[in-house]
């Protein structure tokens, strides 16, 4: 955090030196406006059936049967098998991706952190079985 805040108090200080107090409040708006060019792509992770795929089907406003439109399968018993990403039908920058459920013999806890490095996620959220007030999110490091 510290890093950013210095890197942006250089930036602010170039941008006064070039360009004087409006040179400066440019810069601080673009930069708050520049999180809408950010991509997003949230891993969603949970238990097996827990509801992972569904949710990303409510969020892209598809029912499970839509195939057709892309909307991920939905199963009682170990369903999705590999990440997949589904991009939001309204703003592409933002992917959510579907993965396997943790602990299973397949993807036991322990072992699961290797298929999550394999994806390129920014953050990642942890659903949990059918609770909708407990929802962990978290997100990676640069
Ligand atoms: N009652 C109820 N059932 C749900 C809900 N969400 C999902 N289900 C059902 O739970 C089962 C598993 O749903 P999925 O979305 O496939 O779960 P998943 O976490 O993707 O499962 P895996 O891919 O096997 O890890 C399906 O039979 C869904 O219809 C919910 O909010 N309420
Ligand atoms: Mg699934």
């Amino acid at each position: 955090m510290s890093s950013i805040s210095a890197a942006l108090g250089k930036q602010m200080e170039k941008a006064f030196k070039a360009n004087g107090m409006d040179g400066c409040l440019d810069f601080i708006r673009s930069s708050l406006d520049s999180w809408q060019d950010m991509n997003m792509t949230i891993g969603v992770i949970g238990g097996s059936g827990c509801g992972k795929s569904s949710l990303i089907n409510a969020i892209r406003d598809l029912n499970a049967d839509e195939k057709e439109k892309g909307a991920a399968e939905v199963g009682s018993n170990e369903t999705t098998t590999h990440p997949t990403e589904y991009p939001h039908p309204q703003n592409k920058q933002l992917v959510l991706v579907d993965l396997p459920g943790v602990g299973t013999p397949k993807f036991p806890q322990n072992s699961y952190w290797m298929l999550l490095k394999s994806i390129n996620m920014t953050s990642f959220c942890w659903w949990h079985k059918r609770d909708f007030i407990r929802v962990t999110v978290g997100w990676q490091k640069n």
